[in-house]
């Protein structure tokens, strides 16, 4: 059901999205507002019809959560997927004297041999973020991210807002509240984001001991990044659910630009051709809260699916 929900997305976009150029030069097929309903009675929508790497996205939701937005704590989880931008921070700064790293995600792409010495000299960076404290400090931190949003929204006056706490505490005090939201989409500190945030906003709606969460995305990457938006936001659902004493319901994905890009055409007409298995569940062990969770306690059961498909990403 959950992959065939995905699937009904991907061949809108396909019979009807218009082309579209875009912000990474590579050009997509886009609709414009999106709508998809996954029931979590029905299991938990990890897609099927492609492997997902679980592991990727809640070893990074669990960074969110804790408020975290220095890249250490994903390198111990072996998660890579913020690397670049940290790394970033670390060639454009004073400090750094290695071999000229300017577009270096467009250049490791085209060129092979800037592409050995680009992946050497980003080990050396993941080395001493895990090795230095300081320098972890100074260039594993990604400042303005979804973790400190969540977490620690700076008002005005120079105080912080709890938003994840703070939601949690209204669904518990008062759930039938039309006022549970998280916001990462801060205007004040866009300017100073590596990435606007993405998935922007979200809301819980609880009725009958029943919770339900809807995101708004702004922009997706339907073939490489949306699964991952749908899986990440299933289990934070679960989470809060749990933390509430409430069942998970429904969550509800809206999108506002969804796109495939020009260069992920064949590989997603080759996962439309697959029909899916059932869909696996998520076990949460121990009795850790949300916000002190370890990903050891997560576990995956039952989740069969077909092979990765590989799609470059654009950047
Ligand atoms: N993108 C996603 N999901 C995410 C994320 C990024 O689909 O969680 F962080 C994609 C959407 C878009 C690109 O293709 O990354 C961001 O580019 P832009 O800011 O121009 O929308």
């Amino acid at each position: 059901p959950f992959d065939s929900e995905y699937h009904t997305l991907m061949k809108k976009i396909m019979a009807e999205g218009k082309y579209k150029s875009d912000r990474t030069g590579t050009g997509t097929y886009s609709i414009f507002g999106y709508q998809m309903r996954f029931d979590m009675q029905d299991g938990f929508p990890l897609l099927t019809t492609k492997k997902v790497l679980f592991r990727l996205l809640a070893t990074e939701l669990i960074w969110f959560m804790r408020g975290d937005t220095n890249i250490r704590f994903l390198l111990q989880h072996n998660n890579n997927i913020w690397n670049e931008w940290a790394f970033k921070n670390w060639v454009e700064s004073e400090e750094y004297e290695g071999p000229d790293m300017s577009d270096f995600g467009i250049r490791a792409q085209q060129n092979s041999d800037f592409r050995e010495v680009y992946e050497k000299e980003m080990e050396t960076f993941k080395s001493r973020i895990l090795e230095d404290d300081d320098f972890a400090n100074k260039y594993g931190d990604l400042g303005n991210v979804y973790g400190r949003q969540w977490r620690a929204w700076e008002g005005p006056d120079g105080s912080f807002t709890d938003q994840l706490k703070n939601v949690v505490n209204s669904i518990r005090n008062n759930p039938d509240s039309r006022r549970h939201i998280v916001t990462a989409w801060n205007p004040a500190e866009i300017d100073t984001m590596a990435l606007p945030p993405c998935h922007a906003f979200f809301q819980f709606y609880v009725n009958e001991g029943k919770l339900s969460l809807q995101l708004y995305q702004r922009s997706g990457d339907v073939f490489l990044g949306v699964p991952f938006n749908i899986a990440s936001y299933a289990l934070l659902l679960k989470l809060v659910a749990r933390e509430c004493n409430l069942e998970a319901h429904e969550f509800i994905h809206t999108l506002g630009d969804a796109h495939i890009y020009s260069n992920h055409v064949d590989a997603v007409e080759k996962q439309l051709s697959r029909d899916g298995f059932k869909p696996p569940e998520i076990k949460i062990n121990g009795d850790r809260s949300m916000f002190d969770l370890e990903y050891e306690d997560l576990e995956v059961v039952n989740y069969e699916s077909h092979s990765y498909i590989k799609a470059p990403i654009a950047v």
